[in-house]
C-alpha cells in the first residue's frame, strides 16, 4: 500500500456518485457583494481570464449594479472563454434587456420566493411571484437567452411553494435553477433533503449556492451535490454577502481529491488567484485558511518535523505545489531533537545527538516561541530521505 491517502479513499468513495460536478464562480458577482470589495474593470477582466484558464465553467457577473459592471460583463463576454459568462439579474424584463444589451449568451435571475422575502422585501403575493418567475423565464427564453433560475431564500421558503415554482419555470424552458440557501441556516442533512426533494419532482440540472453563516457552506454545497444537484457557486477566498459561500480553492480541491469528480482544473493556480483577491482588496485570508493560508503547510510540533523531514505526507492530505502553496517549518520551542538537528545541518554543524538535544533545550529555554521559519522543497525531501546521519539520529532517539 503505497498511498497514504489510500484508506480515507475508501470511507470517501462509499456510497458516492462519481459524476462530474461543475464549478460556477461568482467572485465577480457574489464577491463583490463582500463589504469592502469593489474591483476596476480591468481587475474583473482579470480576473474572468484567470478563473477561465482555471478551469471553472461558468463565470458569473452582474451588469445591472453599475454602467461599470455593464461595461465590464459586455467586454468579458467579448474575450470568447471557454467558461459561460452568466449575466445575473433580478427577475424583470427590464433587466433580461440589460443581459441581451451585452450580447450575453447565458443569464441567471433571482426572486425570494420565502414568505419573509414576498411579504417585507418584495411585497407581492405567491402568485404574484410565480407569475413573474413564469413570465420572466420565458421572455429570456423568446430572446433565445440560455437562463438559469434562482428561488431565493429557498431553504426557508415553503416547500410546496418552492416545488409549485420549480415546476413552473420547468415547463416555461428554464435550463438550470439554483437551489441557494441564502442565509447559511442548513445543516448538511438539511440541505440533502432540500435538493433530493427538488431533484425528485424537477429534472431540470440544479445548482447549489451556500452561505457560510454558521460555517456550513461547504458541506452544505457537497450534500447538497450528494442529493443530485451538479453544480456548486464559489467565489475566490469565499468571499461574499457576510460570511461568504464556499471557496474555489477549498472546492476545487475537494472535487478533485475527495469527490474524484473529472475535471481540469489547474490547482497549482489556486494560492496566486488567493494572492491576486487580497492585492485587489486588501482583504488578507487568516493564515489558516484551507490550502491557500500562510500556515496550510506549516509544520511546528518536534514529532510532526520528526516525520515530514522524512515523509511529508505523514501530515499533509495533498503536497503543497500541486496547490501552488509552499511547505515552511516552524523552528522554536516546539522543534524537538530531530528539528534541531536539521536546523544544525543547514547552518553548516555538524549532526549528532547530544549537540541536537542541547539545541532542542535551548530553544526551548529561550521562551520566545517561533524563532524562524524555512521552506521545505519537495526536491529537498528525497536529499533528506537519503541523508543516512539523519536517519541513524532518529533510530538513536
Ligand atoms: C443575491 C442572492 C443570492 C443569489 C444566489 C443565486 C443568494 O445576493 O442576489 O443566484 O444562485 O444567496 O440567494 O446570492
Ligand atoms: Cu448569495
Amino acid at each position: 500500500m503505497n498511498d497514504p491517502n489510500y484508506y480515507a479513499d475508501q470511507h470517501n468513495a462509499y456510497n458516492k456518485s462519481q459524476k462530474k460536478i461543475r464549478v460556477l464562480d461568482s467572485t465577480l458577482r457574489e464577491g463583490e457583494q463582500h463589504p469592502g470589495v469593489t474591483f476596476t474593470n480591468k481587475q474583473r477582466i482579470q480576473i474572468a481570464w484567470m478563473l477561465d484558464y482555471f478551469g471553472v465553467d461558468q463565470i458569473e457577473i452582474s451588469p445591472i449594479v453599475s454602467r461599470d459592471h455593464f461595461e465590464a460583463t459586455k467586454t468579458i463576454i467579448k474575450q470568447g472563454l471557454k467558461a459561460d459568462i452568466v449575466a445575473h439579474v433580478r427577475a424583470l424584463k427590464q433587466d433580461v434587456d440589460v443581459a441581451l444589451k451585452c450580447d450575453s449568451i447565458w443569464t441567471a435571475t433571482y426572486l425570494g420566493i420565502s414568505d419573509v422575502h414576498l411579504k417585507d422585501k418584495l411585497r407581492i403575493t405567491r402568485e404574484e411571484a410565480l407569475e413573474r418567475a413564469v413570465e420572466t423565464v420565458e421572455y429570456a427564453k423568446s430572446h433565445g437567452l440560455k437562463m438559469r433560475f434562482t428561488v431565493e431564500d429557498g431553504s426557508r421558503a415553503d416547500p410546496k411553494f418552492l416545488i409549485k415554482v420549480c415546476k413552473a419555470i420547468e415547463e416555461a424552458g428554464v435550463d438550470r435553477i439554483s437551489i441557494p440557501d441564502t442565509v447559511g441556516i442548513m445543516r448538511p442533512i438539511g440541505m440533502y433533503n432540500l435538493v433530493k426533494m427538488v431533484r425528485e419532482n424537477i429534472k431540470t440540472p440544479l445548482d447549489v449556492h451556500c452561505h457560510n453563516d454558521i460555517g456550513f457552506a461547504l458541506a452544505n454545497a457537497f450534500a447538497g451535490c450528494d442529493a443530485g444537484a451538479d453544480q456548486i457557486h464559489t467565489t475566490i477566498d469565499g468571499i461574499g454577502e457576510r460570511t461568504g459561500i464556499p471557496s474555489l480553492a477549498e472546492t476545487a480541491v475537494a472535487l478533485t481529491y475527495l469527490y474524484k469528480s473529472p475535471n481540469d482544473f489547474r490547482l497549482d493556480m489556486l494560492v496566486d488567484l488567493s494572492r491576486l483577491i487580497e492585492q485587489y482588496t486588501s482583504i488578507r485570508p487568516y493564515d489558516s485558511k484551507p490550502i491557500v493560508g500562510t500556515s496550510a503547510y506549516k509544520h511546528k510540533a518536534g514529532t510532526h518535523l520528526a516525520a515530514i523531514l522524512k515523509n511529508p505526507a505523514a501530515y499533509e492530505p495533498i503536497s503543497p505545489s500541486v496547490v501552488g502553496n509552499r511547505r515552511r517549518i516552524v523552528f522554536g520551542e516546539l522543534a524537538g531533537k530531530t528539528g534541531a538537528a536539521y536546523l544544525m545541518s543547514l547552518l553548516g554543524l555538524a549532526k549528532n545527538i547530544d549537540d541536537a538535544k542541547a539545541v532542542a533545550a535551548g530553544l526551548k529555554n529561550l521562551r520566545m516561541g517561533d524563532l524562524i521559519e524555512i521552506p521545505l522543497e519537495d526536491r529537498l525531501e528525497k536529499k533528506i530521505i537519503n541523508d543516512k546521519k539523519m536517519m541513524k539520529l532518529d533510530e538513536e532517539k
